[in-house]
């Protein structure tokens, strides 16, 4: 029988206090799996353990922030403490900074690359030797359309995206010898706060311009919930996608695979 259980598994859920993270934790509690997640803010993660027990979850939270590597190590020690060796790391935290490339500082530009890409590395970094002693795990990579196209404003986190893509293509060859898989999951546009400024009511009460353009665009004539990227993301953790690595799995209501609807 498919294996999809993650009885007895410690997932690990990057920035997980809410939107897209808390779906997939929650979901991966749903399946079995223990969880723990991190934050920067010490309040998020008070509200995320009590978010996370209203669905009957008893999630483990941490404060740290992933582009700070003596942290990572520090907090990934206490975690195989406290909670055991993590079979399963979701990189998920991320900020987008919509600016226009000209306009954008290097500065914002480098704190984008390193919480969306340097974070991933850092957090992979630290789970793997253990997932090798263990015999193997899973690492899931939360990229984006961006990982694949570009727009306006988006410089920064489309070079992100593209690198945590390929990212995710090197941890697959460099370590499924050890039984450790790694794969993408890349979401269509999800009505989260990351997204609340593209889907903002105008003053005349009418949608936000991008918001219509999105609809026009996906064939599933509607923004993703953050609830539509659980299943992938309980597939892709769990045993029946052992042989599926290197993968960046789209769930984007089918955005990629359309020339859009004719204006
Ligand atoms: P979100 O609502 O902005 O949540 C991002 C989470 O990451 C927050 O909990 C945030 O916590 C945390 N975070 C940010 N920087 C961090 C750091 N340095 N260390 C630890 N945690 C940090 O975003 P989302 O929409 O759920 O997106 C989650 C992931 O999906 C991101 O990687 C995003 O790029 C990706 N994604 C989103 C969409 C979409 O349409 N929403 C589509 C494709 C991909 P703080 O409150 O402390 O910042
Ligand atoms: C944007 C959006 C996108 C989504 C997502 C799409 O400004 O274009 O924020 O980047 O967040 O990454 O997959």
């Amino acid at each position: 029988m498919v294996n999809f259980s993650l009885e007895g598994k410690v997932a690990l859920v990057t920035g997980a206090s809410y939107g897209i993270g808390f779906a997939i934790a929650s979901a991966m509690g749903e399946a079995g799996a223990r969880i723990v997640f991190n934050d920067r803010n010490p309040d998020l993660i008070e509200k995320g353990v009590a978010a996370y027990r209203e669905l009957g979850i008893e999630a483990h939270g941490y404060i740290c922030d992933v582009t700070d590597e003596p942290a990572v190590q520090s907090m990934v020690a206490q975690i195989e403490k406290e909670v055991g060796v993590v079979d399963i790391l979701v990189n998920n935290a991320g900020i987008i900074k919509r600016i226009p490339m000209l306009e954008m500082s290097a500065e914002d530009f480098r704190q984008v690359i390193d919480i969306d890409l340097n974070g991933p590395f850092i957090m992979a970094k630290a789970v793997i030797p253990s997932m090798i002693k263990k015999g193997g795990g899973k690492i899931i990579n939360i990229c984006s359309m961006m990982s694949e196209l570009g727009r306006e404003t988006v410089s920064a986190y489309a070079a992100a995206k593209g690198g945590l893509k390929m990212l995710t293509k090197n941890i697959a060859s460099e370590y499924g010898q050890y039984n450790i898989q790694c794969n993408g999951i890349g979401p269509g546009y999800i009505a989260t706060p990351q997204t609340a400024p593209l889907r903002e009511i105008q003053p005349d009460g009418s949608r936000h311009p991008f918001d219509r353009f999105i609809l026009a665009k996906t064939p599933a004539n509607r923004w993703g919930e953050a609830a539509d990227l659980a299943g992938p993301a309980v597939f892709l953790a769990s045993d029946a996608s052992n042989f599926v690595n290197g993968h960046i799995l789209y769930v984007d209501g089918g955005i990629l695979a359309y020339i859009g609807k004719q204006p």
